[in-house]
């Protein structure tokens, strides 16, 4: 059973960290509402929602992603680049430590989850403004036991790794070419995104499911054309915010659940 943590977007949320995007004014109720039919897509796609709880003083918690990078055998406890997210980590440690062995990545070392994409045994970390070279060792050296192949990936022209590629399946990448060479991806197969959506690159692939961003109907478009099953999900309150659809949740896959049910 997949589990999915999410966090209530914050009081704050109007003053969330921007790198790439322009403030605009948020309508927090309709944020709200978006984010609620998100965490319905997450159960429709059979996952079980686990909210943790809310920090209405901080404006980016509802990201969760970013605070940790959850796999089969550990959980590692990111460090974010912006300082402001940093008290965000401590209540999502403690949810994850339910779950997994947890290790974590120190200063001088940070590390945002969204630039981590693991597909299959292997995981692309971005280079980033979030995350440095240090916090992008950390996590090779916490996960090399594991026999995890890690590829570095220098990124400039958006946020994180996963505003420009996310997986669709582990053999199977969705890219946005203007933001990331397609071939730093070696012999996966890619899909583009469609050249008129600047952010539609960020898709959640949960069980047989793909959940998008209603924003981006072209992209959706190309990906049902290739059978692809889509839960799309209007997240244009978050977006102003610089988030995505895979940033407002962390999945872990729950085996205690499987093991107590024989
Ligand atoms: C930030 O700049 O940290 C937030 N406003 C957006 C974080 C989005 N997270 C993600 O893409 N993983």
């Amino acid at each position: 059973m997949w589990v999915a943590l999410t966090r209530p977007i914050s009081d704050a949320f109007q003053d969330c960290q921007l790198t790439h995007r322009a403030r605009e004014r948020i309508e927090l109720a309709t944020a709200r509402m978006q984010h609620a039919r998100y965490e319905d897509a997450l159960a429709q796609a059979g996952c079980r929602i686990r909210r943790l709880q809310p920090l209405p003083e901080m404006p980016d918690a509802v990201f969760v992603e970013d605070t940790a990078v959850v796999l089969d055998e550990i959980a590692i406890v990111a460090r974010p680049g912006a300082a402001s997210r940093r008290l965000e980590v401590p209540s999502v440690t403690n949810a994850i430590e339910a779950y997994r062995p947890t290790a974590f990545v120190n200063p001088p070392g940070t590390l945002d989850g969204g630039d981590v994409l693991r597909v299959g045994r292997r995981l692309f970390v971005g280079l980033s403004s979030r995350t440095n070279p240090v916090g992008a060792e950390m996590l090779e050296r916490i996960v090399d036991p594991y026999g995890y192949e890690v590829t570095h990936i220098e990124i400039v022209k958006c946020l994180h790794l996963k505003s420009a590629v996310t997986a669709l399946d582990d053999r199977t990448l969705l890219v946005n070419p203007a933001l990331i060479e397609p071939s730093a991806f070696g012999e996966l197969k890619v899909v583009e995104s469609d050249p008129s959506e600047a952010e539609a690159a960020n898709v959640l692939a949960i069980n047989d499911v793909l959940i998008c961003a209603a924003q981006f109907p072209r992209t959706q478009a190309r990906l049902e054309q290739l059978g692809r099953r889509v839960i799309s999900v209007d997240l244009s309150e978050i977006t102003k915010a610089e988030g995505a659809v895979t940033c407002c949740s962390i999945l872990v896959d729950d085996r205690r659940e499987a093991l107590s049910q024989g």
